[in-house]
């Protein structure tokens, strides 16, 4: 049986329009995913400034792994894709982040979902909401219409 989950993609180093693409030919391929959809690509400022500029999007996928085997195959390819892992939040080629992993609440050290981030992201709301019905409502309870509503679209800019 398979499990619908989201993952927010970034890129802010060589090309980041390119390494979503590539990101995103490699998670359907991967062994126990199925890309399902993608949402469109917006830039923004880093959230950390001083920073290039980020790409970023939201890809559905359909999966037989388990959240862990999701993990591995998302830092697997991250690392394929040149990442290097520096300071926390540093600038990078690829970021893979688990999103939402079906309804499951998971609080584990390697895995918080949903995305204990997410919330207040507007690159990461909006391109979800592409995706999803309009009354979508995450494992946490948090309805993503009231999400949106406290996250301005201010700095996105849909490329
Ligand atoms: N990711 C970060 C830090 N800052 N800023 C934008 N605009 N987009 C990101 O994906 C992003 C960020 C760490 O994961
Ligand atoms: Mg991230
Ligand atoms: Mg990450």
């Amino acid at each position: 049986m398979s499990v619908r989950v989201y993952i927010g993609l970034g890129s802010n180093l060589a090309e980041p329009a390119e390494q979503l693409r590539s990101a995103l030919d490699a998670l359907d391929k991967a062994e126990g995913t199925r890309l399902a959809a993608v949402s469109g690509f917006y830039a923004s400022d880093s959230l950390l400034p001083g920073q290039p500029r980020y790409t970023n999007a939201v890809a559905a996928l359909d999966t037989t792994l388990e959240p862990l085997q999701l993990l591995d195959a998302l830092q697997a390819i991250e690392n394929d894709q040149g990442r290097v892992r520096q300071e926390r939040w540093g600038p990078r080629t690829l970021d893979l982040d688990v999103l939402l992993f079906g309804q499951q609440l998971l609080d584990s050290p390697r895995l918080t979902v949903p995305h204990y981030h997410m919330h207040a992201r507007p690159f990461v709301l909006y391109p979800l909401a592409e995706l999803v019905p309009a009354d979508f409502v995450l494992a946490d309870g948090r309805s993503l219409a009231q999400l949106l509503a406290a996250c301005p679209f201010s700095g996105l800019e849909r490329l």
